[in-house]
């Protein structure tokens, strides 16, 4: 007896906190549309997202070759930014945060490069993703 409600409570609980989450995503997300995951040209060694509550890159060296990943993006002047995973592959997303105007177009590729010298290997450049801010 005790069983039956204690996972009816469960699933409740569970429930409602997934509501909470689509409620909060839908109120905050409103302004902006984030951008799709993108990939390097190989596909598996380096993944870049647009995250538009926030205004988030983030960067995600995928590939242990001693080359670091990174998100060329142009911010709405048309200027070319970079956001760089250069702490290593396999460790996660690296975020870079920026703060753009309401509305504007983010269009962003990830390529692989030297973090070192700053050296973009432009022909790793996988296909382009767009978000709004
Ligand atoms: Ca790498
Ligand atoms: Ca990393």
């Amino acid at each position: 007896m005790q069983k039956v409600p204690h996972k009816i409570g469960k699933l409740l609980g569970v429930t409602i906190a997934s509501l909470a989450v689509t409620v909060a995503m839908s109120t905050s997300a409103s302004a902006g549309s984030d951008g799709p995951v993108v990939v390097d040209s190989s596909g598996y060694k380096a993944r870049g997202v647009f995250l538009s509550y926030g205004d988030h890159i983030r960067v995600s060296d995928d590939y242990a070759d001693g080359k670091s990943a990174v998100v060329l993006w142009n911010d709405p002047t048309g200027e070319e930014r970079r956001c760089w995973d250069s702490n290593g592959a396999l460790n996660g997303m690296t975020d870079c945060n920026y703060n753009l105007q309401e509305g504007a177009y983010v269009h962003y590729e990830v390529c692989l490069g030297e973090y070192g010298s700053r050296q973009v290997h432009y022909s790793t450049c996988g296909e382009s993703g767009w978000g709004y801010a």
